[in-house]
């Protein structure tokens, strides 16, 4: 008989978040499923004041509801010469309606006249695991690039096709998800994570 596999909640309703964190755990014996498997609808009010914050609210919240080992992460983009907006707000810079397309418009219409040289930018990546109401992990991972002056790339989300990423000389909407995952804040986060995970899961923790 197939040893039974530690399920893994997804506490994010963010589509390209949960691809990108699915991808990079595919080889670990765990079954990765969504709050949306769960029937989980319950949305977790956004209001701290940094990306930990909103990382350990979301993770703590959902692991009590889900009962499960639980995954929650909070990212942005910190532009440097707009005083490191969008950051916590980056989901929903553009308001209420809030669109990728319609952050992406924000950020380019108020770095209309910004030369090269100051249109420093980095994601950052904040990633919280949480085991019954308990924090158990906690990584972080960066990176550093520029607003590009117009959108390049289709691949990714968020503000992926206005983030150029000088090593490559490409913009993250131009990366394949392994070239992106390589690189990204969230692949930085996801191969701390993923390195405790694996010791975690041959230490042989029951499966939730
Ligand atoms: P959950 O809270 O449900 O996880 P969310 O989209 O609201 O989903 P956040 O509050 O963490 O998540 O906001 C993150 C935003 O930052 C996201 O909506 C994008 O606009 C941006 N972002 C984060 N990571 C990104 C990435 O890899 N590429 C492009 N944009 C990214």
């Amino acid at each position: 008989m197939k040893p039974k596999k530690t399920v893994l909640v997804l506490a994010t309703t963010n589509e390209g978040k949960a691809r990108e964190i699915r991808n990079a755990l595919l080889d670990l014996p765990l079954k990765v499923i969504t709050l949306a498997d769960l029937g989980i609808r319950t949305p977790f009010p956004e209001k701290g004041p940094s990306f930990y914050e909103n990382a350990r609210g979301k993770s703590l919240f959902y692991s009590r509801r889900s009962g499960f080992l639980t995954l929650a992460e909070d990212s942005g983009l910190e532009v440097e010469a707009l005083g490191e907006a969008p950051g916590v707000y980056s989901a929903r810079f553009s308001g209420r309606r809030a669109t990728d397309e319609k952050n992406i418009q924000k950020v380019l219409l108020l770095m209309k006249g910004v030369a090269e040289d100051n249109r420093r930018g980095r994601f950052v990546c904040c990633m919280v695991l949480s085991r019954n109401g308990t924090i158990v992990k906690t990584v972080t991972g960066q990176v550093r690039g520029m607003i590009a002056f117009d959108k390049k790339g289709g691949l990714g989300f968020g503000y992926d096709p206005i983030f150029f990423f000088k090593p490559l000389r490409k913009t993250f909407g131009e990366l394949r998800p392994k070239e992106k995952n390589a690189v990204s804040h969230r692949g930085r986060a996801l191969k701390k994570m993923k390195a405790f995970l694996e010791d975690d899961l041959k230490k042989g923790c029951p499966p939730s």
